[in-house]
């Protein structure tokens, strides 16, 4: 109950600080690094005006994630670690005055987390590297909140450099949380000069632990109306990252990957990854269309609702963005370990249910597993959230299509349906130029029994599909199993279990000529 009042509260006060973004933008224009504003083809395009609603739909077509965007849509699966001060002294949100002589992991084991990380499947880990209260998980020169002043390691460790490394030693990519919000530190409040406070941290965390895939900009601030205001320099963040990690992706408050608007694990079941671009300044966009890469304008900006990106929604863009979900949640009622909330960690049914409420449904799951206050990952957690890859491994290592016959009512030359069976994201299926509906048949020699399809759209060409159904033949006639809206990266659909030998898949309306990587059909293994 506790808990979900602090939840509630975090939520409440992200929403209150974005809402402040947004007014910010008003005053204030940021350019930062969203790249290549052209017509067709980028992550950034500028609608001319006088567009009618068609010519917006079928440019938001063509609009693709960058590479970077792309690299981190594939890894689909990414771990949270929350751990820090608040590990110790039970908190969510440290005030920034405790101790850092509380600060003391009895058995701290970077290659435990980064083991159970890698058995679940996940492909990148982040770490709370400072949250709320200030306190550093690495020995920064500019402040003495940090390990540097803990027992730990006798105040020679660094959990930075530690998970960095197992990461590096594991094949699994590095991400970085950095909360902006800082309780401790005293030039907090002080506009420039806690920017300035804030990007030597940044600095650190960017060149000294090799590379970075992605960095977390927490909106959180509940500094309430008296509290100190802070005008985060963004753009300047922005610079940096791009100036010293140019693959790394910026998530939430940043360009690249935006908050699904929970944390409940559920994202939306229509996600579009183009949206209007209404939180980039025009002129600046415009301004910087040649540049190669600092090219747009870019305010972090409340996108919480539940439609982003329909028609409706694009009629008045004036620029179009490709700007794709994350969905955060953590294994526990809270994001810090608390060892009284261990009977509440969730399932690895629940886990399920949210990997195909999230991965499932256009997003890339963000999960959180935080560390106990021994440094390691406690074995509830890590059974649950293994207990969940099993499931998913024994569901969907065999797509029950495998050999079938594939007819598709349109397709383009050396594009051909069978492409949909391949997993090879470069082998994908279109229709001829300007068929935008189209259906692909699949035909076994054997009945098999089904209760589960994936589906992948070739994004690298554009996010286009609207509406789609799937059938299976009874006699002579078809029968409706699943249906949806959008598909996007990832489109996972449950349904009660049916046997056919014959099945098809309908696009029944789409922005431009439907393109897809990927269709499977499975059984779910318990
Ligand atoms: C929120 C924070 O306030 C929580 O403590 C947590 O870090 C979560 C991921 O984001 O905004």
């Amino acid at each position: 109950m506790v808990q979900r009042r602090i939840l509630g509260t975090m939520r409440h006060s992200l929403r209150t600080m974005l809402r402040g973004f947004t007014s910010l933008a008003l005053v204030l224009s940021f350019a930062v690094g969203q790249e290549n504003p052209v017509r067709h083809g980028g992550n950034v395009v500028l609608i001319p005006p006088g567009e009618t609603l068609d010519d917006i739909v079928h440019q938001a077509a063509h609009v693709v994630p960058s590479e970077r965007q792309w690299d981190w849509q594939q890894r689909e699966f990414i771990g949270f670690f929350h751990f820090g001060m608040n590990t110790f002294v039970h908190r969510e949100w440290g005030d920034g005055t405790a101790n850092p002589e509380l600060f003391r992991p009895s058995a701290l084991d970077a290659d435990q987390w980064v083991r159970v990380a890698k058995a679940a499947g996940m492909k990148t880990v982040i770490l709370t590297t400072k949250h709320h209260d200030g306190f550093c998980l690495w020995p920064s020169k500019y402040t003495d909140y940090s390990v540097r002043n803990s027992p730990w390691e006798n105040g020679k460790g660094d959990v930075v450099k530690e998970l960095s490394e197992a990461c590096r030693k594991a094949g699994l990519k590095f991400g970085v949380y950095l909360s902006p919000w800082d309780r401790h530190e005293p030039s907090y409040g002080d506009s420039p000069k806690y920017n300035e406070h804030f990007r030597n941290q940044l600095r650190e965390l960017l060149t000294n632990y090799g590379e970075i895939a992605e960095v977390w900009f927490d909106g959180a601030n509940g500094e309430g109306p008296n509290g100190k205001r802070q005008v985060y320099d963004w753009q300047s963040y922005y610079r940096l990252i791009r100036e010293l990690q140019p693959e790394a992706v910026i998530a939430i408050m940043g360009p690249d990957v935006r908050w699904v608007g929970t944390e409940s694990g559920y994202g939306r079941e229509t996600e579009w990854s183009v949206l209007p671009g209404d939180q980039f300044d025009v002129d600046s966009v415009a301004a910087h269309s040649q540049q190669r890469t600092i090219d747009a304008a870019f305010v972090p900006h409340d996108l919480t609702q539940q439609d982003l990106g329909s028609r409706e929604r694009l009629a008045h863009a004036r620029s179009l963005i490709w700007y794709p979900a994350e969905t955060d949640v953590s294994i526990r009622p809270g994001w810090f370990f608390h060892a009284n909330e261990d009977s509440l960690v969730k399932s690895p049914e629940t886990l399920v249910d949210i990997y195909y409420s999230s991965v499932g449904r256009n997003s890339v799951l963000l999960l959180n597993i935080p560390p106990d206050t021994s440094g390691r990952i406690s074995p509830v957690d890590s059974a649950s959230v293994c207990g969940m890859r099993r499931i998913l491994d024994r569901t969907f290592s065999v797509n029950l299509l495998a050999g079938a016959n594939v007819v598709a009512s349109s397709q383009r030359v050396g594009m051909p349906a069978m492409n949909v069976l391949k997993p090879d994201a470069r082998e994908y299926w279109t229709t001829s130029e300007r068929v935008d509906t189209a259906q692909i048949v699949f035909d076994l020699s054997r009945q098999v029994t089904v209760d589960r399809a994936m589906i992948k759209e070739a994004i690298r060409i554009g996010q286009r599909i609207e509406r789609f159904h799937i059938d299976a033949r009874e006699g002579a006639s078809w029968v409706r199993i699943a249906e949806g809206t959008t598909i996007g990266y990832e489109r996972i659909l449950r349904f009660p279990r049916i046997s056919a030998s014959s099945f098809r898949l309908v696009i029944a309306r789409s922005r431009d000529c439907p393109a897809l990587d990927y269709f499977g059909l499975f059984l779910l293994g318990e």
